[in-house]
């Protein structure tokens, strides 16, 4: 638990990152009594590290890293270990339908649940049409639940309204790859690590939220010729003292500065010749308007607006444009941050300015966070329409309408799909009367929980909850379904760099519980659907035969999934797309020939101006006949909605921490994820905490004009102005407590492209309530360590692993084995 990274193994540049296979046993139960192990992935980060299940007598009881999965190379970090099996048998577990019945939520069986949920779709769908409809689904359910949704939606229900939590998570990424290149799908590949010169991690805390990734760095940056690091964060996280100690830069730009650190850094680009003129004609549009934008962004004025160092922002842009090979990550601190999409956009500009895309070192990550998020938006279950097709273009309509043999006027198009801070609003006030959650818990990760909170609990709209667990969400629903969790049904998911893995069912879910699948399925046959032809809309029954028709949809789009099979994907290793008969063995890395998906017949958006959000139409896009070009494009700062004023002066951000996964239903269930970090906290800078008279531990007040929570204050690592809170724990819901959540405070605002809600941009103020009695709650093994060291016990716990090296097999696709044949 406490060495969170593992033991290292430093390896030479462009050789291949050694193997070695993490495991985790339950209590008391040995590896000889183990009766199976079963093929899967992990599920809590979108990693997506290879591994297999351990079952005994019918119980998930541990996991093992798989060695020959390209992308874990069979490490697992404390969430994978501890956080996957957990939760499957605690004895909380939903098991049971519940409807709510004078007031209360009461067990009932299948029929009455499914009964009152089609009886209430039906009347709406006569009275008012598909508009009175719902659905707000995850970026945890498995590929085949998704395209099953999406389709009973699409051409089932008929309703745009359709989103996942994907909007609070990656909405950004997905918009910055469209608006770039095209269409979403990641360029770059993790083997980028093994060749590259420098990498750049903008607002991403690497270390605590993908470990096994930064593992893979940290066996770059301790061996020799390492690459050099900058760092973009306000706070001083483990990756801030890597890029550190590797001679690389931290940047810690105000919260809500990003873009203006990326103008800044632009302009370097072209100020000291570092652009690829040539490359840059041959395949982009757009550095002309960019250098426009970016004019005015020196390095003084940058630094003003971002309270850096401009010698800082120099050194940064030198590292970026001197480097042969730089590798971009790019995550929440970005997506959830002010102008997201803009800044994102910006990091993909930076490397087509220098044409550092499609080689090895070369590559850019616009992460994922969630296990699937790749999957909702691939099959459109999330505002997006299934194989990267566009809203807006006949031709990709008429190709749905023509696979799923409905009429396409069946299918909605005359908007574009309402992403899911719109569906909360007509939610709210009862347009849409029928709100179907799924595998997600929005009471406590939306902004602004109290109206979240208010409009789940109001009579203007029924909802259906279907989790594990009663969570926050579920206690406010009309109907709760027991859902089958990993391990306890079979599909398929892809990670952030297109790696398809299958994960198989491993043992039966509890009780009456069902896989989301098997839910969907039967809503469907209960309400219906049908095709043009009066046949069954939906023909499939089983996980596989979902999946084999969604590698139809994707028959010659960007995610071409058409080479996959399960049979194919019960191999040793899990595949990246596409797949198919130019690359059976899938594709590690996009754009090797510099050709974009930006054609007007192929591109998944027209694109959108990035300022106001402004859709660009066919027409203007066909003007400017892009035919495989990247666009280079750019936007002006401007200041967040919410600025700190005199009331509350200081600048609110969220985030996580290592071990604890969201709202906590899975890694709460473990006892050592759940005592390394028990409780709510909130980060001061010991600046800000003298200046108000706190000091580590004591019970603080954090308001916002919109609500406010307790908690204990842990003087740490957050920039001067501006405070931190982890948005893991819910509200506790008994009598007298008082609300702790970070989301108590935050602001139903997006950005204008990509509609991610700002998570990360808020005024507040704090103030001291009563001493603590102690430090607080926070671990001491990341970002969130005191700042004087010590000043919290050491966390510590859970040593019930086994790690060990293995000699490194041959990974199909990666480019250091080729290379290096002698580094196997
Ligand atoms: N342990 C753990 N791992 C996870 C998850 C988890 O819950 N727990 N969740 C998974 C999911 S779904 C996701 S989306 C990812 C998220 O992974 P990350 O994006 O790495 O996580 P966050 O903590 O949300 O935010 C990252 C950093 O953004 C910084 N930040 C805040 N405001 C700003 C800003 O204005 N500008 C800049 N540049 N930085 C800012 C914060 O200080 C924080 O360190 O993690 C995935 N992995
Ligand atoms: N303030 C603040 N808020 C944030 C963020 C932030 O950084 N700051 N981050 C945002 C981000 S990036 C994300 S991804 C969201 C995450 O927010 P949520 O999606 O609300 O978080 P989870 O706790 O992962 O919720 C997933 C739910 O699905 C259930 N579940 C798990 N597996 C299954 C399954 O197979 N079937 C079914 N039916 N249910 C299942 C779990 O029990 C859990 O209740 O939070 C967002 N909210
Ligand atoms: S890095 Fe992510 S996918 Fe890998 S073990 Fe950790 S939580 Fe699981
Ligand atoms: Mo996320």
């Amino acid at each position: 638990m406490a060495d969170i990274w593992g033991a290292g193994m430093p390896h030479a540049r462009g050789t291949v990152w050694p193997a070695r296979v993490d495991q985790h046993l339950a209590d008391g139960v040995t590896e000889d009594q183990v009766d199976r192990w079963v093929g899967s992935a992990c599920l809590l980060c979108s990693n997506g590290c290879g591994c297999d299940i351990a079952v005994k007598d019918g119980r998930m009881v541990g996991i093992r890293g798989r060695a020959t999965d390209v992308v874990n190379h069979g490490r697992l970090g404390p969430k994978g270990l501890y956080g996957s099996t957990a939760w499957a048998h605690a004895p909380d577990r939903l098991t049971r339908p519940m409807i709510r019945d004078g007031g209360l939520l009461v067990d009932c069986d299948w029929e009455t649940a499914m009964g009152r949920v089609v009886e209430v779709s039906k009347r709406l769908l006569r009275e008012q049409g598909p508009l009175s409809h719902g659905f707000y689904t995850s970026g945890q359910l498995f590929l085949e639940e998704y395209y099953t949704l999406a389709v009973l939606g699409k051409a089932g229900v008929g309703t745009p309204h359709m989103d996942g939590n994907t909007r609070l998570c990656t909405a950004t990424a997905a918009a910055a790859l469209k608006e770039s290149f095209g269409a979403d799908g990641q360029p770059g590949s993790y083997t980028d690590i093994e060749h590259c010169d420098a990498i750049f991690l903008y607002g991403h805390n690497m270390a605590e939220t993908q470990t096994v990734l930064w593992a893979r760095i940290l066996d770059r940056t301790r061996a020799a010729d390492p690459p050099r690091l900058v760092c973009v964060d306000p706070r001083r996280t483990k990756v801030a003292e890597e890029a550190e100690r590797t001679g690389g830069v931290h940047l810690a730009p105000r919260v809500g500065t990003n873009l203006a650190l990326l103008n800044g850094l632009t302009r370097e680009l072209f100020e000291h010749g570092w652009v690829d003129h040539d490359w840059v004609r041959e395949h982009t549009l757009g550095a002309d308007d960019l250098r426009d934008i970016v004019e005015a962004y020196t390095p003084e004025r940058t630094a003003e607006i971002c309270g850096v160092a401009p010698d800082d922002l120099r050194r940064a842009a030198r590292i970026f444009g001197e480097s042969g090979n730089v590798l971009s990550t790019v995550l929440q601190g970005f997506y959830q941050s002010h102008q997201a999409t803009a800044s994102a956009v910006a990091v993909n500009n930076l490397h087509l300015l220098r044409g550092l895309i499609g080689r090895p070192g070369s590559g850019i990550l616009q992460m994922n966070g969630q296990p699937t998020a790749q999957n909702n938006r691939e099959c459109g279950a999330d505002g997006d329409l299934p194989g990267f097709r566009n809203w807006d273009n006949e031709q990709h309509i008429e190709q749905l309408a023509k696979l799923w043999n409905v009429d396409p006027l069946v299918i909605p198009h005359w908007a574009p799909p309402t992403h899911a801070m719109q569906i909360f609003s007509y939610a709210e006030e009862g347009s849409i009367g029928f709100l179907w959650i799924s595998a997600t818990n929005p009471a406590v990760s939306m902004p602004e929980s109290a109206r979240i909170r208010r409009i789940l609990d109001g009579d203007q709209c029924f909802v259906v909850v279907q989790d594990l667990f009663l969570t926050e969400t579920a206690r406010l629903a009309d109907v709760v379904l027991p859902a089958a969790g990993w391990g306890e049904k079979t599909g398929t998911f892809t990670n952030v760099n297109r790696t398809v893995h299958l994960s198989d069912q491993a043992v039966e879910p509890p009780g009456e519980a069902r896989s989301d699948l098997d839910i969907f399925l039967a809503y469907a046959e209960a309400m219906d659907f049908r095709d043009r032809d009066g046949e069954p809309l939906i023909t499939w029954r089983t996980a596989e035969e979902a999946f084999d028709a969604w590698r139809e949809v994707t028959r010659g789009r960007p995610v071409d999934y058409t080479g996959l099979t399960y049979e194919k994907l019960r191999g040793p290793t899990g595949i990246p797309w596409p797949v198919n008969e130019h690359a059976p063995e899938g594709t590690d890395r996009l754009y090797a020939d510099a050709v974009f998906p930006t054609a007007t017949e192929t591109c998944e958006t027209y694109g959108h101006d990035l300022l106001t959000g402004g859709a660009v139409t066919e027409q203007e896009h066909r003007a400017l006949r892009p035919d495989g070009r990247a666009f280079l494009k750019g936007a002006q700062y401007t200041p967040a909605h919410e600025m700190p004023s005199e009331d509350y002066p200081l600048l609110y951000t969220t985030g996580r921490t290592v071990y604890q996964f969201h709202t906590r239903t899975k890694t709460a269930r473990s006892r050592s994820l759940r005592e390394a970090a028990p409780d709510m906290w909130v980060e001061l800078s010991p600046v800000d905490a003298e200046r108000l008279g706190i000091a580590e531990g004591d019970i603080v007040r954090v308001e916002s004009p919109r609500g406010a929570f307790e908690a204990q204050a842990r003087v740490g690592q957050v920039m001067p102005g501006a405070v931190f809170a982890p948005f893991h724990y819910g509200t506790p819901g008994l009598p007298g407590e008082v609300p702790r959540q970070a989301n108590e405070l935050t602001m139903t605002v997006w950005d204008p492209v990509s509609k991610q809600p700002y998570f990360k941009t808020a005024a507040c103020r704090v103030r001291k309530i009563r001493d603590g009695g102690g430090p607080a709650p926070a671990p001491t093994t990341a970002a969130s360590a005191p700042a004087q060291p010590g000043a919290a016990p050491a966390t510590a716990g859970g040593a019930l692993t086994v790690s060990r090296a293995v000699p490194v097999p041959a990974y199909p696709n990666d480019p250091s084995c080729a290379a290096e044949p002698g580094s196997r």
